[in-house]
């Protein structure tokens, strides 16, 4: 009896490991699919002044290359919203590999642009810090890096 109940028990095994695979090869590529649709190359924002939009030029941004970031503001009657004083923080969270800050400055009336410089591949937060006359407002964002 023991004898004919060892082979089963291997197989037993065998169909675990290569359950617990699928499951993992499946987890991962949920995660890099979700990682990638949650960093659009263009992401709009919404707050109570008006509209951010924000998209950065030839996305995904180039690790260790000057990388244009353009954010386009609107008020609440979709005109340009002018004046605002813009900085944006680049971290990579639970990673210790450094931020990187800039500032941006108004190109044209309501666009601003910057260069920003992820410092590694992978998935950034940027956080923008975004000052009108009377409020200061943070937007943040994923973007990836690529080499
Ligand atoms: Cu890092």
């Amino acid at each position: 009896m023991k004898a004919e109940h060892k082979p089963n028990y291997n197989l037993l095994k065998f169909t675990i490991i290569l359950l617990v695979i699928a499951i993992v090869v499946g987890i991962v590529f949920t995660w890099l699919r979700k990682g990638a649709e949650l960093s659009p190359p263009m992401t709009e924002h919404i707050f109570d002044k008006g509209e951010a939009k924000w998209s950065i030029d030839g996305y995904p941004a180039k690790v260790l290359h000057n990388n244009l970031f353009k954010i386009e503001l609107t008020d609440l009657s979709g005109a340009p919203l002018q004046g605002a004083e813009l900085s944006v923080k680049l971290e990579m969270m639970d990673m210790v590999c450094g931020d990187y800050e800039f500032k941006m400055t108004e190109a044209d009336p309501g666009t601003y642009t910057g260069e920003g410089v992820p410092l590694m591949a992978g998935t950034w937060k940027a956080t923008l810090t975004l000052k009108t006359v009377d409020q200061t407002y943070t937007i943040d964002r994923l973007l990836r890096a690529v080499h």
